[in-house]
């Protein structure tokens, strides 16, 4: 079973994750990890803590000579930002502390602080803060990375766009696979939106929220290509694939909603005008769709069609124009704290999306092929596409 955990705080010494449960002789491309990495750093509206990081993932464990060699994965990303905290984070009363330390005791709406410094007895929100930032994203890419390369040998590629910020949403959603695969490789994401009119007007929603001392959350779409049908299944609630991949993606750091397909838009029609009819292609002995508001799953199983998963962010919760709180010492009211943060994460929580994602489904395609090294999952694999010819 392939299972992963991560550890570290956003301003501790790094992230570590440990990943068991690939099989061995899987090739890593050590580029490819550290550029999701990158990837994830970027996009416009992000804030000043990306300039002093440059994530790059080390395995210490679990991969030899370039190849997984079956034992679990273990992954350190380096905080840079560490070296301003180390001597703050170790005594409370030293220079530095006075310097970088400052107790945070005005917790903010829609940060983790109060429910975190009440559910642990914590006097100060940074003890909560530390763990629940979206830091800690930064892990489950180094391990998405890994999956995205299993899911690969197999012809299944895992991407994501931004479809919204703020009131600016793409017009249609009918952008081709290839045009979200293609974002990937942009040196700069921008808003990694496909339609370039689109996001200059994203980019203008982000500049308002800027101006206004506010931040701006919006929808990330992850697709997922060439999956075969049935991973996942009908037989049991948590077993079915569309449940998995809702949890996953739900516990990224600010998203409040999660949709497969056109789950939103289903809701408020009839049936007739929702479901994807059935069509076959002789010629290629497969079943075929002419629409795809499923977005691949039917039965808690994937259907062979595009996985399509959105994730609806609220703003960031960090404001300069900061909301009413409550002192926690004075019990007073006063405004919520304020430090260095981002505006707007869209595009950066959509590169999580699709380590989240890429991790699912790679769990599930082990579960329903199995095997210990790739050799014998490729054998697995290839007797069911067989199988599914057949049909
Ligand atoms: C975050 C606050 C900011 C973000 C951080 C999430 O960090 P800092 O307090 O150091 O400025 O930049 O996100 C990351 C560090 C990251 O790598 O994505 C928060 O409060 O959740």
């Amino acid at each position: 079973m392939l299972r992963f955990q991560t550890a570290g705080e956003s301003h501790g010494q790094g992230l570590v994750a440990i990943l068991s449960g690939l099989p061995a002789g899987l090739r890593v491309d050590f580029q490819f990890v550290n550029r999701e990495l990158k990837r994830r750093m970027g996009g416009y509206g992000r804030g000043g803590r990306m300039k002093i990081e440059s994530d790059t993932v080390q395995f210490l464990s679990g991969v030899r000579h370039g190849e997984t060699i079956g034992s679990p994965i273990a992954a350190l990303i380096e905080n840079r930002d560490w070296v301003n905290w180390r001597e703050a984070m170790a005594v409370e009363d030293s220079p530095a502390a006075s310097e970088h330390y400052k107790p945070l005791d005005s917790p903010r709406p829609g940060h983790a602080d109060l429910a975190g410094c009440l559910k642990f007895n914590l006097p100060d929100a940074r003890y909560v803060l530390e763990r629940a930032s979206a830091r800690e994203t930064a892990a489950r890419v180094a391990l998405g990375a890994l999956a995205k390369l299993f899911l690969r040998e197999f012809g299944i590629e895992v991407a994501s766009h931004v479809v919204a910020v703020g009131r600016v949403a793409l017009p249609h959603h009918e952008i081709a696979f290839d045009a979200i695969l293609a974002l990937r490789d942009r040196e700069d994401p921008v808003l990694n939106c496909a339609d370039p009119e689109t996001e200059a007007r994203m980019r203008e929603e982000v500049d308002r929220a800027i101006r206004e001392r506010d931040s701006v959350g919006g929808i990330f779409e992850v697709v997922a290509h060439g999956v075969p049908p049935g991973l996942g299944s009908c037989a049991q609630w948590d077993e079915r694939l569309d449940g998995q991949l809702a949890q996953a993606v739900m516990s990224i750091q600010a998203v409040k909603g999660v949709e497969v397909g056109d789950a939103v838009e289903s809701a408020a029609r009839f049936g007739s005008g929702v479901h994807d009819e059935i069509g076959y292609d002789r010629g290629a002995r497969r079943f075929t769709r002419r629409s795809n508001r499923a977005g691949g799953i039917e039965g808690g199983m994937s259907n062979g069609e595009d996985i399509v998963v959105r994730g609806h962010l609220k703003p960031i919760s960090t404001l300069r124009r900061p909301l009413e709180s409550v002192d926690f010492r004075t019990r007073e009211p006063v405004k919520a704290a304020y430090e260095r943060s981002d505006v707007c994460v869209v595009p950066a929580a959509g590169v999580a999306g699709e380590a989240m994602v890429a991790l699912i489904l790679a769990r599930a395609f082990l579960e329903k092929f199995g095997g210990d090294s790739m050799g014998e999952t490729r054998r697995n694999f290839e007797g069911f596409c067989n199988q599914v010819r057949a049909f």
